[in-house]
């Protein structure tokens, strides 16, 4: 199966890379979610499978990973750019953009390997599906093309990308692929209510005290069709809420009818970060672009999920989301 969306040839050069290249090592973006970690997790796998010499690089301070993707077993991972990175193939998963002025990459040969539609496209082979529900899909059909087998492994790993890029198979990006791609998995012997239950059972109860927070805090603007709620550094201090406790508490706003775009925004709480907030982003159907509300404060991502890091305060903040949503529905 061709993914729709790519070129052939983009694929047949990535396939060729990883068959040709002899030393690889795999990143992923920072705060990694399901579909990061899982396309990490199985591609090295697949890499594995291949008999390369590959590596996987997640950083030092991404530790401990969020509670829900603790139980993922990592091979060959590394915490620390390795010395012969240059020499490596770099094969990004899932990463919509990179600033190749950050790091010194020099002119070692980047696999970018994503799903963003607004990817910049960094790479030196730029294998860019924005048709494909999920990095961990894109990662599947290579596989394919590379004659991997399936293994448990590889399979339990692409379903967590999928199962949580895709709302669990309900967001406006499953398409027939995602669920002949689970279908597949299924049968590789994915155990579909064991993984349900390590994702999203086990909620650790400062996590629910968050979300009360948040539901407690709810704003809406404009005739309802802004929805957007707020937690502080107070809130996190005080309910010992890790920052990656806010994960889904969007999916509440979104929800409330007549929302047609939804905004959680949340202090930073590294002292570092005093004063930004990270502001998350969803659209409840095509007529919001959120991704380019979050691209006018350097921020990215999908047209239905999206997001930003900004200095704004609050009066600031809901007055620019506010004219963003009218400068799309009103004009
Ligand atoms: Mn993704």
């Amino acid at each position: 199966m061709t993914i729709a969306g790519t070129t052939p040839s983009t694929r047949a050069e990535v396939l060729d890379a990883l068959r040709r290249g002899e030393r690889f090592v795999l990143v992923t973006h920072e705060n990694p979610d399901g579909d990061a970690l899982g396309s990490l997790v199985a591609m090295q796998s697949v890499m594995r499978a291949l008999g390369k010499d590959s590596l996987m690089f997640i950083g030092r301070d991404e530790f401990p990973l969020p509670y829900e993707y603790a139980f993922f077993e990592f091979d060959d991972l590394i915490t620390e750019v390795p010395p012969d990175v240059l020499e490596r193939t770099i094969v990004f998963l899932d990463c919509g953009n990179f600033d190749r002025n950050a790091v010194d990459i020099g002119d070692a040969t980047i696999v970018n390997l994503d799903h963003h539609h607004d990817n910049t496209h960094f790479g030196t082979i730029n294998h860019v599906d924005p048709a494909a529900s999920c990095t961990a899909e894109i990662v599947w059909d290579l596989m394919r093309g590379l004659d991997v087998p399936l293994t448990p492994r590889i399979a339990e790993a692409l379903y967590v990308g999928l199962v949580t890029d895709t709302g669990r198979f309900m967001y406006e990006n499953t398409g027939p692929a995602a669920h002949v791609m689970a279908a597949d998995l299924i049968e590789a012997g994915v155990d579909v209510h064991e993984i349900y239950r390590r994702l999203y059972e086990g909620v650790p109860e400062p996590k629910l005290a968050l979300l009360t927070r948040a539901l407690q805090r709810v704003q809406r603007f404009d005739g309802g069709r802004l929805t957007l709620a707020r937690l502080t550094r107070e809130d996190f201090a005080e309910t010992g809420a890790e920052e990656s406790y806010t994960e889904g508490i969007i999916d509440h706003l979104r929800a409330v009818q007549g929302t047609k775009v939804a905004a959680l925004a949340r202090e930073l709480t590294g002292a570092e970060a005093a004063g930004r907030s990270k502001v998350s982003l969803r659209a409840t159907d095509g007529a919001v672009d959120v991704s380019l509300i979050a691209r006018a404060q350097s921020g990215g991502g999908h047209r239905q999920a999206a997001g930003f890091a900004t200095s704004m305060g609050p009066d600031e903040l809901v007055a620019f989301l506010r004219q963003e949503v009218a400068a799309q529905l009103d004009a």
